[in-house]
């Protein structure tokens, strides 16, 4: 049966992507890890792992019944996991819209059978993979803020030493207060 690697994930508006790689380029140097191209930067809300068509077309379904309003995200926080090497942005608070869409779509993912990790969801952009730097914080020019307004479905797939991430379909949030 043919499936594909898939995650809900939030975009980021430009010109976000290209403010932060600005800022990892200040920050960080060409051995402190593989940093993510400004295309694939990406919050994950909900990781599917390989899923059937048949699935996907019952998670998309669900998906396009969440009703709940936007939200703002302050990128206020950093850190780097040492496993798997994960330097990160993220939230000191993450916002409750945010934590109720992912906990909506991990729930949904669940029930259609994609097992969801049992570590308590942190929602990060992850800026550098097999990154063995920490981040210094504070550090200059660091503090963003973006309007989350919709959702997608993503794949991932891998090919000639590159990931590329592909939006399937996207979702609206209802009109922020
Ligand atoms: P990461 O950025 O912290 O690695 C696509 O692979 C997205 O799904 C990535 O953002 C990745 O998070 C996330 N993800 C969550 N759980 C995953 C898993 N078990 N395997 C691969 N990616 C996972």
């Amino acid at each position: 049966m043919a499936t594909q690697r898939l995650f809900f994930a939030l975009s980021l508006p430009k010109p976000l992507p290209q403010q932060l790689v600005n800022w990892r380029a200040e920050q960080f140097a060409a051995e402190d890890g593989k940093p993510v191209e400004a295309a694939n930067l990406h919050l994950t809300l909900a990781f599917l792992g390989d899923v059937s068509d048949t699935t996907s077309a019952r998670l998309q379904q669900a998906a396009a019944r969440i009703q709940q309003p936007g939200f703002q995200i302050e990128l206020n926080d950093a850190g780097h996991w040492p496993r798997p090497g994960v330097v990160w942005l993220g939230c000191q608070r993450a916002p409750r819209g945010l934590l109720q869409l992912a906990s909506l779509l991990r729930s949904q993912a669940a029930r259609h059978g994609c097992p969801q990790s049992t570590q308590p969801f942190h929602p990060h952009i992850t800026l550098l993979r097999h990154a063995t730097q920490r981040v210094a914080l504070p550090a200059p020019g660091f503090h963003w803020q973006f309007a989350v307004e919709h959702f997608g479905l993503y794949s991932s797939s891998f090919s000639r030493g590159r990931t590329r991430y592909k939006q399937l379909a996207r979702w609206p949030l209802l009109p922020l207060a």
